[in-house]
């Protein structure tokens, strides 16, 4: 085994990574063999990243309901779900968070509420949970990247908990926070991002009935790599807005600068809704590699396909300046 002292990223280093990124969409359109892409260290048929261990099964969750507001697409596979993972505190490649997120220890998870709200502090994961009747969500999840799955979460609206802390007039955004554990998450020592993981929500989009706040997947706990123990889901926005392992939750009065706003902001903006006709990025958002698809590339659908239900959201705001 190698052991190296964890040190600074240098600027060099995490260009490599943004390159790697616009190489990797490149890649996907350019029409490369796939033992080309192979060679590149691409999951091709779906599988999971190569090298990433599926999370164990066993852990179901009582009393799950469905939802109406559940797609009728067929779900991703477990493995693909959790063996090809973005979560960057366990690292920068996509079977990383399968292997270094297991030990994450979500026992006495708190979440911290504070701000602009009538009840703040501390709160467990039960009281949470408590009065919420668990739903699952089959929804589609696009990542930035230009890959996408569908994913069967197991949750509750997030508007429910925003209610119980009594927001005031003057919250205008939701802030979520993740952990930043040293000990626990090999990735934060490296400079990729500005630790702690940082994302928000206008509160309009955060009280909308789509956005949930997950525990689960496939009607079980939501294995570590997924973002355990609590993590948003937005699924009209890209992946990256879907903050992981979230340790608090903040009612403020002025845009959040999110992490990935910080990192890239010609890449990234705040609102950040799946928009097939807006590519900041250096690569395309017109079409998307489904996960488990094979070589066929699904064209990217306004709002993830769901503008029918969240276009008001947005009317009469320029989603080329506002992207
Ligand atoms: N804390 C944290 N949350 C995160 C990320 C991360 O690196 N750290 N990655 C985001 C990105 S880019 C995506 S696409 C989704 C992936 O979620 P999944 O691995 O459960 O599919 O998580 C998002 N949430
Ligand atoms: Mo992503």
């Amino acid at each position: 085994m190698l052991i190296k002292r964890p040190s600074p990223i240098r600027s060099a280093e995490i260009t490599s990574k943004r390159d790697y990124l616009s190489r990797r969409a490149f890649l996907k359109t350019s029409g490369l063999t796939a033992a080309a892409l192979a060679g590149a260290g691409i999951a091709l048929d779906g599988e999971g990243a190569p090298g990433a261990q599926e999370a164990p099964h066993g852990r179901a969750l009582a009393g799950v309901q469905r939802s109406p507001l559940s797609i009728a697409d067929k779900p991703s596979t477990w493995r693909q779900i959790t063996t090809y993972n973005n979560f960057y505190e366990f690292g920068v490649d996509k079977e990383s968070p399968a292997r270094f997120a297991k030990g994450l220890n979500t026992a006495n998870w708190k979440v911290t509420i504070d701000g602009e709200c009538g009840r703040t502090g501390a709160l467990d994961l039960e009281d949470i949970l408590k009065g919420e009747t668990l739903e699952e969500r089959i929804y589609r999840l696009r990542c930035v990247e230009a890959w996408s799955m569908v994913i069967p979460w197991v949750g509750f609206p997030l508007a429910n908990l925003i209610r119980k802390c009594e927001p005031t007039s003057r919250a205008k955004y939701v802030q979520f926070t993740t952990l930043d554990d040293p000990r626990q998450m090999p990735g934060v020592r490296s400079a990729v991002l500005d630790w702690p993981y940082v994302e928000g929500l206008r509160m309009d989009e955060a009280m909308h009935p789509l956005a949930i706040l997950a525990v689960g997947l496939y009607g079980e706990v939501l294995p570590n790599q997924n973002g355990a123990p609590l993590r948003l889901v937005v699924p009209w926005k890209y992946g990256f807005k879907g903050a992981k392992s979230i340790v608090k939750i903040s009612f403020v009065g002025q845009q959040p600068r999110t992490s990935w706003m910080k990192a890239e902001p010609t890449w990234y903006g705040f609102y950040s809704n799946v928009n097939p006709n807006v590519s900041p990025q250096r690569w395309s958002q017109a079409s998307e590699r489904v996960i488990g698809g094979g070589f066929f590339n699904r064209k990217t659908q306004m709002f993830n396909g769901y503008g029918d239900q969240v276009a008001h959201l947005y009317a009469g705001m320029d989603l080329e300046k506002f992207f």
